[in-house]
């Protein structure tokens, strides 16, 4: 399935598609950057869930570390094939007036070499990402919880969720620390890089986030880290790709009972 969000221009030759997953946060944050830039995309969903990714042909032809997302762009001989999120949100950015994108935007997600500084600091937050917010993400944690036999729901809740919330706690506290101290120079959601456009820092931050907050955790003991997650949540792109997450949240929930924590941030 191609996903158009703009025309085509006439005479492009290059086609991006993206391999990935509406319940993957990495490939949540690509597919929302590709249709923020505006570029045209073809969507190969990859059940993850089931092992697809860890399929020879996967690891082969797609992705040698076998995860989403992925990016394939054909158009040169060989394709060009690149895995892991963040590389794949970079390249987008640098790409974009090439892929038929606006690029003029891609400078405020990412300007790369037009302002080192501001990249550096984007890079800094997206360093951090993985050891300081996705290592403690509950959300697959919770999906497995959902599925396994209700007797051993509340023991899981307290030897799996328990670490893991503990660990979050202290990366929402850096977040809203970052927060307090930053001078937004805007009323509107903050951002982490004190700007009135969000980067990819804060694409790649809050799709992680969110999938928790679709179960219906809340973020009320950290209320700025709460205003970004709205903020972002309420653009357009991350509206449209998160809903198959907020729908498995809501699933989740209405079945969960009490054995999930809640109000653990709250
Ligand atoms: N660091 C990677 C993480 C990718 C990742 O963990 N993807 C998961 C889905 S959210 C996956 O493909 N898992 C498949 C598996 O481990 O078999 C990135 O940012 O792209």
């Amino acid at each position: 399935m191609v996903i158009t969000c703009r025309d085509k221009s006439p005479g492009e030759t290059m086609t991006i598609s993206l391999y990935a997953h509406r319940l993957s946060q990495p490939s949540r944050a690509a597919e929302i950057l590709l249709r923020e830039l505006g570029i045209a995309y073809d969507w190969q969903e990859v059940d993850f869930a089931n092992g697809e990714t860890r399929e020879p042909h996967f690891a082969e032809q797609i992705n040698p570390f076998q995860t989403i997302p992925a990016l394939v762009v054909s158009g040169d001989d060989p394709d060009f094939v690149l895995g892991e999120s963040h590389a794949i949100m970079r390249y987008l950015c640098r790409i974009a007036a090439d892929a038929g994108g606006d690029a003029e935007n891609a400078q405020h997600w990412y300007p790369g070499d037009r302002d080192a500084r501001r990249s550096a600091r984007i890079d800094q937050w997206m360093a951090w990402h993985h050891n300081g917010i996705r290592r403690y993400d509950m959300f697959h944690d919770i999906m497995n919880l959902h599925l396994t036999l209700p007797m051993l729901k509340y023991e899981l809740q307290s030897t799996a969720l328990k670490p893991l919330q503990d660990g979050l706690r202290s990366g929402l506290a850096t977040l809203e620390a970052h927060f307090e101290r930053q001078p937004q120079d805007t009323p509107a959601a903050p951002t982490l890089c004190g700007d009135a456009h969000p980067t990819l820092a804060d694409l790649t931050i809050t799709c992680e986030l969110y999938q928790i907050v679709a179960v219906g955790y809340r973020f009320d003991r950290y209320p700025q880290v709460a205003q970004w997650l709205n903020g972002m949540a309420e653009r357009d792109h991350f509206k449209r790709v998160s809903e198959e997450v907020l729908e498995q949240g809501r699933t989740i929930r209405e079945a969960s009972g009490d054995y999930l924590e809640l109000d653990a941030f709250a």
